[in-house]
């Protein structure tokens, strides 16, 4: 064995990452109904397409075999809202809900423990029309979703989670302006979004709790490394502020059950130079602590951090959503500017590269957020514009990108950080909601006008790093 190996616990899952609205296709099949996102990808000038994406809605059973067959022993999916309820609420559709149990039956037959979040990303869109997650009315309607999926599918899912990236919702469709509804520098409306998002998330999980099913359950966060690019108080105080917009608030929410006093200064701070205020109600903070209390998991989605550098000026985005290296621009008024480190490489979407942040990160959870007890990398992976070589795929540098966040994981177990999994983004090739087709991140290639799945080189290396509990050198894998 060699001296290098990093060993990970026995117990530790090595599994694969999908969303339902990346992954399925079938928009219009067996009585589903609209979502935010059929809607925007229909527009005019709208460069993608969520049909068939990678056609997981007909191909789950292929892919659950791969899964047996390359030592994936987790799967995270996402249920469509609007499969199970096509209008969001009162009816409900049995097509959908037969599809879901065939594939967790699919899934348990295969030794594939099916980890189920609730909402990511694809609102229904009588909901998204009616102000989405600024309208309060959601919440009552996501609990109301919640629980018919809990009584229909809580005998076998054991771990839950209620949103996928909360954050994602609010900084993309109201900053970054490159999800539906497509608003730039909104920074107030995205504070209030994250909150309304927050109370959802407590008050489907107290009801899972009063439930008494089987399983965990836990939300699923987005956690950005902040890091001032040189350390100037003005620096560290923009890294202060984009830490609490993009990770505190939500975090002191699940887990302290409320924001914490200097949290809560630092948003005010943000909300006062946009011109917003931030409306809650007396009931959001009895959410917060009761789901506080009763929270059994953090899954966490990393992927970068961002270096940042104080500024005064007026918010300015552009988007990189074409994979054309350096053409990304991040400022936001009365937050800070996240500018390029030249030491730190990154992907060809201007993503640093920088694993020691998911170890900070990590580390932070544990040492800031006593009551979170444990952990799982719910998505982390590079995007990649795979080479299709006579059928086979070299995917070297996603292994390497993977292989170094699974040491920054192994030397936060080490620290006593409990991480009990890694999913992997993306089990398979899909669809990438603002870069479309050519952003791959799969372990199994998908060619988009067959359907036929191709294992990459890092699949054969995942497999050997799951059948052995360790971070297996590059060098060992045949492909
Ligand atoms: C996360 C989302 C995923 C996935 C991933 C990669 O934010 O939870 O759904 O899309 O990012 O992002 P992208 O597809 O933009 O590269």
């Amino acid at each position: 064995m060699s001296a290098k190996r990093k060993t990970l616990p026995k117990d530790f899952i090595f599994g694969g990452s999908t969303a339902g609205y990346q992954v399925e296709g079938a928009t219009r099949e067996d009585g589903r109904g609209p979502c935010s996102w059929d809607e925007d990808m229909a527009r005019p000038g709208s460069r993608f397409t969520a049909d068939p994406a990678s056609d997981f809605y007909h191909k789950y059973p292929e892919d659950l075999a791969l899964c047996e067959q390359f030592g994936v022993k987790g799967i995270r999916i996402s249920f469509s809202w609007t499969r199970i309820l096509p209008e969001g609420e009162g009816r409900m559709n049995q097509k959908g809900i037969d599809y879901y149990n065939k594939l967790i039956d699919t899934c348990i037959a295969h030794g594939v423990e099916p980890f189920v979040t609730l909402h990511h990303f694809d609102t229904p869109l009588a909901y998204f029309h009616a102000g989405g997650w600024e309208n309060r009315a959601l919440i009552d309607h996501f609990v109301d979703y919640a629980r018919v999926c809990f009584e229909a599918f809580g005998d076998r899912v054991r771990k839950w989670a209620t949103f996928n990236e909360p954050w994602s919702i609010a900084q993309n469709g109201y900053i970054a302006g490159n999800f539906p509804p497509h608003h730039t520098f909104e920074l107030g409306r995205a504070i209030q979004i994250e909150h309304n998002l927050m109370v959802a998330h407590a008050r489907a999980l107290h009801l899972y709790k009063t439930m008494h099913l089987p399983g965990k359950i836990g939300i699923v966060h987005t956690l950005e490394g902040k890091v001032p690019i040189t350390d100037t108080p003005e620096n560290r105080h923009a890294r202060d502020l984009d830490d609490a917009m993009s990770n505190r608030f939500m975090l002191d929410a699940c887990f302290h059950g409320g924001y914490d006093a200097e949290t809560r200064a630092l948003i005010d701070e943000i909300l006062e130079k946009n011109g917003s205020t931030l409306v809650t109600e007396p009931g959001d903070f009895e959410a917060f602590a009761q789901a506080a209390k009763e929270i059994d998991f953090l899954g966490m989605n990393y992927y970068s951090s961002h270096f940042l550098k104080a500024w005064d000026g007026e918010s300015q985005v552009i988007n990189n959503s074409t994979g054309e290296k350096g053409t990304s621009v991040f400022a936001l008024k009365g937050v800070g500017a996240r500018v390029s480190n030249p030491a730190v490489p990154t992907t060809d979407w201007d993503w640093p590269i920088y694993p020691q942040g998911m170890h900070d990160q990590l580390v932070r959870v544990h040492r800031d957020y006593p009551t979170c007890k444990e952990i799982f990398i719910a998505e982390n992976g590079m995007g990649y514009k795979d080479d299709f070589v006579d059928g086979k795929i070299d995917d070297t540098p996603r292994i390497e990108y993977v292989a170094k966040h699974l040491a920054a994981v192994h030397a936060a177990i080490a620290e006593g950080v409990p991480v009990k999994g890694y999913y992997i983004w993306s089990l398979q090739d899909m669809l990438s909601w603002s870069n479309g087709y050519n952003k791959r991140y799969g372990l199994f290639y998908v060619d988009y006008k067959t359907q036929k799945r191709y294992p990459k080189k890092s699949a054969y290396w995942y497999k050997l790093c799951s059948e052995r509990h360790a971070i297996v050198p590059l060098e060992e894998v045949v492909y």
